[in-house]
Parts: C-alpha cells; structure tokens; sequence
C-alpha cells in the first residue's frame, strides 16, 4: 500500500510545487481544497468536484459530529463511500468551528464543551474525541485540536492560547496513535507575534507531525499583516513535509501565499460566493445579479473552460440567478471550482518552470485590467 509522503517537485523563491501521495491519491501542490463541510460541496456532484481539477476536499468534525454523526457515518462504511467522494479528504478537528458557530461554549484543559447550533443539545470535543471521530470518518488528513484566537487579541491571550493548543497538540499525537496511510498535521499558533510562532513551531516539530499548518491567520488581521506573518512562519516549519494555510482565501491571498512557502489551501469562498451570484474571473470578480448582465450574450469568461462559460450566456446565468433557479448556484459554484483549480494550476506549471514571478505579474496585471 503506498503511504502518506510528500515529494517537494521545484521551488521558484520561496514558492513550491509537489506532490503529496496517499492511498487514496495524489494531491498535486500548491492544491485548494474545495469546502465540503456537511458531506458535500454544496451544489456539486462530487464527478464535478473531481472534474475541476480538485484532488482533495475538506470536512468537518463539528458539523459532521453533530449531523448524522461520526458513529452513523462509519457504520455506512466511512466519508468517503457516504459521500461517494473517493480522493483524499481532510477533517478539520472541530475547535475553530465550535468558537465560530456554536452556542454556549466552556474551554478547559480538557476540551470544550458548547451547544449545538442546528438544536442546542450539549456536547463535548476534546484533542482525544476530535482523533476518534476524524478516525470514524475515514479521514485521510486528520487535523490536531487546536483553539483559534479571533484577532485582535492582547499578546498574553494569544500566547495563552497557543501554549493550550500546543498540550492538545501532543495530546493529539498519542491519542492519534500509528496509523499507516493516515497522516496528522499539528498547527502553527501564535497570532501576529513573530516570536510566539516559531515556539508554537519548536513545540510542533518537537513532537512530529507528517504536515503542519499555519492556523490563527484570516481571522481578522487584514492582508498586510497575514502577509506578514507569512514572510517568516512558513520556514520555521520542516522543508520536507506539507505546509497548509487554514481557510485562505480570496484568490490574490492565494497566490501571496504559494509565493511564499504555502503547499496547500482551502477556503469556502468560490462554493459560497457561487450561491450569491459572485463569479471569480481573471478580470476580478463579476456580480452576476447586476442588471449589466441581462441583455449579454457573452459568457463570463472567455477564457474559461468551464460548463458555465462554455454554454451559457450571462444574460442566461444572470436570469437564473434573479428566479432564484437552482442551477444558478450550480453553475456559477463549479466556475469558480474550476477558476481557483486553473489558478492553483497555473502556479504549480509557473513554479516548476521558474517563472513564477512573471506568472504573478501577470496575474495582477489582468485583475487590474479590468472590463469585467
Ligand atoms: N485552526 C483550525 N481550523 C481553522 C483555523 C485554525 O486556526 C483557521 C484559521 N484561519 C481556519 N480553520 N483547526
Ligand atoms: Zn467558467
């Protein structure tokens, strides 16, 4: 059976381009993976997922625990088979969700206890329950159990809180256990402050992960300042193992953030925007909803090689949108799949070639073209 293992292809810079194997796959980087938080990627078929170019997607321990459940999902025969999603997937551990949607919430040592969102009953997570329900789902890349600031916090809270997440950490290692085939990834804390993230760093290594994520940034800190972290974070983390930024992003944070050092992404932005009518293109983002659209027959991006452009109109996209028609959402979420794909794609072909500094020229000069 093949493992898990990271080969790192080229470098340009700081930017990387490889190839994660799993026995389920290969995941080609710098990858996105497409949100698909409730055992779905809400509007996809998950043919259409793999069809944009998606090598792997990510689930949720909060939701899933909640709803239908880890134990139910693994007595139909794990995530995958459920889904009927059999590339590699990734599970978040829970915690970020619990402080973002859940009700009610109690942190200690041991974990967090909060309400559910969708009924209120009361339920527990811990480093140890977070591993046993990410290993009920089948999960190939299970995530440790962390706690995530919101930013702006004192530097006291966020080393607090770092500490914290670095003993579940640990706790997340030896309750993970030897699972060959499986990987773990420890996450990075520590804010915006240079010296907590490389203890947060220390503390990670020290323990052993087979990838590691930059967690705690796109919380709040703007851009500039998560750029900023991004310039020094990534180095402290081992050169042979993956590097996965949680939750980014637009695709200008992409691009900055495979520049430097980042291998893997993921962001609910192309699925969710796709349902409120946003189209990602090359020329910057198109409000499909705008009455600009109604009589235009041409397609949002000529460019594009997707079902929605390929077919339609935006006059057509842009009246679906209006009825409120189901195929609205469908459409323009698998334009923007394909759209962060060709752009991930775009990159790893730049960063093996040595030209990825022309490549982001000109990826900001098309933005800022305009014409949209
Ligand atoms: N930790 C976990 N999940 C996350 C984050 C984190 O810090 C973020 C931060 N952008 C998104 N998702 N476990
Ligand atoms: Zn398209």
């Amino acid at each position: 059976m093949t493992q898990f293992s990271f080969d790192l292809g080229a470098t340009d810079g700081r930017a990387r381009s490889g190839v994660i194997h799993t026995p389920r796959g290969d995941i080609r980087t710098p990858a996105f993976m497409p949100v698909g938080t409730a055992a779905t990627v809400k509007a996809m078929m998950p043919e259409s997922v793999a069809a944009t170019g998606a090598d792997i997607v990510l689930g949720n321990t909060y939701h899933l625990m909640l709803r239908p459940t880890a134990e139910r999902i693994d007595r139909l025969g794990g995530l995958h088979k459920f889904m009927n999603w059999h590339k590699p997937i990734l599970t978040d551990s829970g915690g970020f969700q619990v402080m973002s949607l859940a009700g009610l919430r109690k942190l200690t040592e041991r974990g967090v206890t909060f309400k559910s969102h969708i009924d209120g009953s009361r339920h527990d997570l811990t480093p140890e329950r977070s591993m046993e329900i990410q290993r009920l789902l089948g999960s190939d890349i299970v995530m440790c159990f962390d706690e995530c600031p919101a930013l702006p916090a004192s530097e006291a809270e966020v080393a607090r809180s770092m500490e914290l997440s670095m003993r579940w950490a640990a706790r997340s290692r030896d309750a993970f256990g030897d699972r060959p085939g499986h990987a773990l990834f420890g996450i990075q804390q520590g804010g915006v402050t240079r010296d907590l993230r490389a203890q947060s760093a220390e503390a990670l290594t020290g323990i052993g992960f087979d990838g590691y994520a930059v967690g705690g940034l796109a919380v709040g800190e703007g851009q500039e300042a998560m750029f900023g972290v991004l310039d020094y974070a990534p180095d402290m983390l081992p050169r042979d193992k993956p590097r996965y930024l949680m939750g980014v992003g637009k695709p200008d944070d992409i691009v900055g953030a495979a520049a430097r050092g980042i291998d893997m992404m993921d962001c609910v932005l192309p699925s969710r925007s796709g349902r409120t009518g946003q189209a990602f293109t090359r020329h910057g983002v198109v409000n499909i909803k705008n009455a600009r659209h109604q009589d235009d027959p041409r397609p949002l991006d000529e460019a594009c090689g997707c079902p929605a452009c390929s077919n339609y109109s935006r006059a057509y996209l842009h009246h679906v949108f209006r009825a409120k028609e189901m195929i609205s959402g469908m459409l323009l979420t698998w334009h923007n799949l394909h759209y962060y794909q060709d752009l991930m794609a775009g990159m790893r072909a730049a960063i093996g070639a040595g030209s990825f500094d022309g490549w982001q020229a000109d990826f900001h000069a098309d933005r800022a073209a305009g014409d949209i």
